[in-house]
C-alpha cells in the first residue's frame, strides 16, 4: 500500500486524461485515491510460458494477486531471456511497487538488480527456482521447491526397481535430458542423478543433451540420440515436457516405454497429461512439483504487510506418482 504511488498515480492519470493520452499503464476510469492507496502492488517477472507447469504457476500467481483480493499485479513475462527479467524488474523497481516477485530462469547474475530492488526499500520474493548471489540478504524469501529432494526420490525409486528386477550387476545405459542449463530445477535434479552414479557402478549416461523444458527440443535431441544407439533402458527427463518429447521420438523409432521390458522414463512435474502418460505406463515414475505457489506468495506478503517476519525459505510440499499404482481418480482430483 503506497499513498505516494497512489498520488503519483492519479496526478499522472489526470494530467494524462487532460493531454488525452492515457496510456496502457496508467489506472483505469473510476479508479479513485482511495482505492488505489489500499492495493498492494506486486510486480511478478515470470521466465516465460515453456511449459504446463509453467502456465499453472502463472495462473496460480494471478488467481492468488488477483484485484478481489486486494492486489494490483503486474505480470511481465520474460519470454525465456535473463536480460528481460532484469529488465523488468528495474522497471518494477522505477514504478514503485511495494513488492517484487521473480521467477529467475538461472541462479547466478542477479547481485546488481537486486541491489538496487534493496537501495529503493522494495522486498523481493524469489518463487520457483532459486538463486545464488553474495549476499543472502540481498532479498526477503525465497518460496519454491526442493530440487535436489525431487531428483533423489527419482533415484531411489529407480535403485529400488532395479534391485527388484535383480538388475543390480547388468550396465543400465541411462539418457539424460536436461533442462534449461544453470536453472536451479536442473541444477538440483542433474546433481542427484550424478550422485547416484557415483553409488551404482553398473549405471551409465550413453547420452546427455539439454531439452530446454519444452516437449519440442526434448524430440529432437532424443531422435538425434536414437540414431547413434537403440540400447537404452531408462530415460531421465528433467520434466514432463521434455518426458513427452523423448517418449513421442522413441515410439517413432519403434521403442515401448515401461517398466516390464520397456525403456523406463523418469520425469518430472506431475502435471495432469504427464500423469496421464503415467496411467498408460509410458512414465515410470513422476515426481511431482508443484507450481501452485500463488497461495503462499499471498501469505507471505499479508504476513509482511503486518509487520511480521518471515522465514527466508519456504519448500512446497511434493510427493511422487508411479505407473504402477497410479489412478485415474488421483489424476482428476489434481488442479493442474
Ligand atoms: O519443472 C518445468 C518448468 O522451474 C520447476 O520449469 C520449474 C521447471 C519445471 O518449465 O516444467
Amino acid at each position: 500500500m503506497k499513498r505516494v504511488f497512489g498520488i503519483i498515480c492519479f496526478a499522472v492519470f489526470c494530467l494524462g486524461a487532460l493531454a488525452g493520452c492515457v496510456s496502457g499503464a496508467q489506472p483505469q476510469t473510476g479508479d479513485t485515491d482511495e482505492n488505489l492507496r489500499d492495493t498492494i502492488l506486486v510486480g511478478f517477472s515470470q521466465v516465460g510460458a515453456e511449459s504446463e507447469w509453467r502456465v499453472a504457476n502463472s495462473e496460480s500467481m494471478k488467481a492468488a494477486l488477483s484485484e478481489e483480493n486486494g492486489y494490483e499485479l503486474i505480470f511481465d513475462d520474460a519470454r525465456n531471456e535473463q536480460e528481460n527479467q532484469i529488465r523488468a524488474i528495474r522497471t518494477f523497481i522505477q514504478q514503485d511497487v511495494d513488492y517484487i516477485v521473480f521467477s529467475p530462469r538461472v541462479e547466478t547474475g542477479w547481485n546488481s538488480i537486486l541491489l538496487e530492488a534493496r537501495d529503493a526499500g522494495i522486498p523481493v520474493i524469489v518463487i520457483d527456482r532459486d538463486i545464488e548471489v553474495k549476499d543472502r540478504n540481498l532479498y526477503t524469501a525465497y518460496i519454491g521447491s526442493d530440487f535436489r529432494k525431487e531428483g533423489e526420490t527419482a533415484m531411489r525409486w529407480l535403485e529400488n526397481l532395479l534391485t527388484r528386477q535383480g538388475r543390480t550387476q547388468n550396465p543400465v545405459n541411462i539418457v539424460h535430458i536436461q533442462g534449461t542449463i544453470g536453472s536451479s530445477a536442473q541444477i538440483g535434479r542433474t546433481a542427484a542423478l550424478e550422485q547416484a552414479l557415483g553409488r551404482n557402478t553398473n549405471w551409465q549416461i550413453v547420452a546427455q543433451e539439454c531439452g530446454d523444458f519444452t516437449r519440442a527440443k526434448a524430440y529432437e535431441v532424443m531422435g538425434a540420440i536414437l540414431k547413434e544407439t537403440k540400447d537404452i533402458d531408462v530415460v531421465y527427463c528433467e520434466n514432463d515436457g521434455e518426458a513427452l518429447g523423448a517418449i513421442d521420438a522413441m515410439e517413432e523409432a519403434g521403442l515401448s516405454c515401461g517398466t516390464n521390458g520397456g525403456v523406463i522414463v523418469i520425469s518430472f512435474d506431475a502435471t495432469k497429461l504427464g500423469l496421464t502418460y503415467c496411467k498408460e505406463g509410458k512414465i515410470a515414475l513422476n515426481v511431482e512439483c508443484n507450481p501452485l505457489q500463488g497461495p503462499y506468495v499471498a501469505d507471505m506478503i499479508q504476513r509482511m504487510e503486518r509487520g511480521e517476519k518471515v522465514e527466508q525459505e519456504k519448500y512446497v510440499d511434493e510427493t511422487y506418482f508411479e505407473s504402477q499404482t497410479i489412478t485415474q481418480e488421483m489424476i482428476d482430483s489434481r488442479e493442474y
